[in-house]
């Protein structure tokens, strides 16, 4: 290993990070440079809409402190959430993103699948049904038809930075145009629901050198760096630096949403997979992301917010998670993935709601609604593991669990409870990792024939992950 220093931009729905990325011989660290908050906000138009505007500046802002602090940063690689995307025209952003929990998605839903059957579209985009997936949005979209180009979340911050206009092939995959068997554009499902082929950029590889800053990024950021496309889905740079432990492992993402799957070489569209639910993502190397999405700590964070709003002050969530840990854990369950708990609001009292509509008695206290979320999600996390491995006929030994929930020791220990599996948790930061080992490798520094198991390797010997053994 030779090695350097690389920028990464993680984008998530809560808060988003520029960080700096050091890769050496044994030597694979992180340091943060800035954190900025994200959510949904209500635009002029009554619609959830990302403030775009805002996340852009930090990142500028960010870079800049890097340089400021890191002369010798060898590249910049960019990774957000998926599907939601910003229209270009003119060589300008038109306006905020939308986000995809605007419940524009209903109307797209109902016409996509008027024209093509899901079961159709599951076999030519090999994705499991979510409601916002881009192509649902693309139908409700009246800019579309004017756009030069309609850019993934990533690839825009790309575009702004260096003036690229390209679609990096992982992210890319979530938006239901790419053929899951060729991996390239379905223009022809694209102009059978209407949506014109123009607007999808060239698709590039994870790896590929997409430019350099230009003039305006340039300025405000003091260098001239490079641009290197990365796993830009979140999820697939942080599969990317899963420390799979065996070949039977599964694994979880866990942030705002918990992405329970395994890697596969080939995807799996049969009818069992479609009825489950499971998608195919494009991972990085070719590699497949046969996972399912679960409501993550999504409900956490949104019954936090709610208790903090009645309050008018801060919680302190370890301090809850703690008195949640000595709640029974006979608590009452609910489906984590229940459609009415997806919008933004008063997530206790809708789940009170659904509680109460299955005759489960509702917690008396907030450590025990803690307690109750966190076993509700630790529930679906072992149900779409046991999923996972009928549907790819593997006796999975051990789940990998990276993210910000790995460092939730209630929810890794339900998880190893539920499931009866040996749960390995860590490393907290796998996405900002993912995106600088891709970096990384492209600079040579892994040496000409890296794969992702040598990544991997790395990722477990820079962090051991903590185990959970299960509970009988
Ligand atoms: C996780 C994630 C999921 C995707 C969801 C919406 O951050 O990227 O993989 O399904 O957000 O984009």
């Amino acid at each position: 290993v030779t090695g350097g220093v690389v920028a990464a931009v993680d984008l998530g729905a809560t808060s988003g990070r520029v960080m700096l990325g050091f890769v050496g011989d044994g030597e694979l660290r992180l340091e943060p440079v800035a954190r900025f908050p994200n959510g949904p906000v209500e635009g002029p138009d009554g619609a959830l809409h990302w403030d775009f505007s805002a996340l852009y500046r930090h990142v500028v802002e960010g870079l800049r402190d890097a340089v400021a602090r890191e002369r010798g940063i060898a590249s910049v690689g960019i990774d957000s959430w998926a599907v939601d995307y910003g229209l270009v025209s003119g060589g300008e952003v038109q306006g905020e993103p939308f986000h995809y929990r605007d419940d524009r998605t209903v109307r797209g839903v109902e016409q996509v699948h008027a024209a093509v059957p899901f079961d159709e579209l599951y076999r030519r985009n090999g994705l499991q049904f979510l409601p916002f997936n881009t192509l649902y949005q693309f139908v409700t979209e009246r800019g579309l038809a004017d756009a030069d180009a309609a850019l993934l979340v990533p690839d825009l911050v790309a575009f702004l930075l260096t003036g690229a206009v390209v679609a990096e092939r992982t992210n890319a995959s979530t938006t239901g145009l790419v053929d899951v068997t060729s991996g390239l554009w379905d223009v022809e499902l694209a102009e059978s629901l209407g949506i014109p082929a123009s607007v999808l950029a060239p698709l590039v590889e994870p790896g590929a050198h997409l430019g350099t800053l230009s003039g305006a990024a340039r300025e405000r950021i003091g260098a001239a760096l490079d641009v290197v496309a990365v796993g830009s889905h979140d999820t697939a740079s942080a599969v990317v630096a899963v420390p799979l432990s065996s070949p039977d492992a599964a694994y979880i993402s866990c942030g705002t949403w918990g992405l329970v799957g395994v890697e596969l070489d080939e995807p799996v569209v049969s009818d069992a997979a479609r009825e489950a639910n499971f998608t195919n993502e494009g991972g990085v190397d070719g590699r497949v992301r046969f996972l399912h999405n679960v409501t993550g700590l999504w409900l956490l964070s949104e019954a936090v917010r709610t208790w903090e709003a009645e309050d008018g002050a801060a919680i302190d969530l370890p301090a809850l998670l703690a008195d949640a840990a000595s709640v029974d854990a006979d608590v009452a369950l609910f489906d984590a993935n229940d459609p009415r708990l997806s919008a933004p609001g008063d997530m206790p009292a809708r789940i009170a709601a659904v509680l109460e509509e299955s005759g489960a008695p509702v917690p008396a206290t907030r450590a025990a609604f803690a307690r109750t979320i966190v076993e509700s999600i630790a529930q679906a996390f072992a149900g779409a593991v046991a999923t996972a491995g009928r549907l790819t006929d593997r006796d999975i030994d051990v789940i990998h669990i990276v993210g910000g929930g790995s460092l939730n020791r209630l929810l890794c220990q339900a998880t190893a409870d539920r499931s009866g599996l040996p749960v390995l948790a860590g490393p907290v930061e796998a996405t900002a990792l993912g995106n600088v080992l891709v970096q990384a490798r492209a600079h040579g520094w892994y040496g000409p024939d890296a794969t992702l198991e040598t990544l991997r390797a790395a990722v477990a010997d820079a962090f051991p992950p903590a185990r959970f053994t299960p509970r009988s």
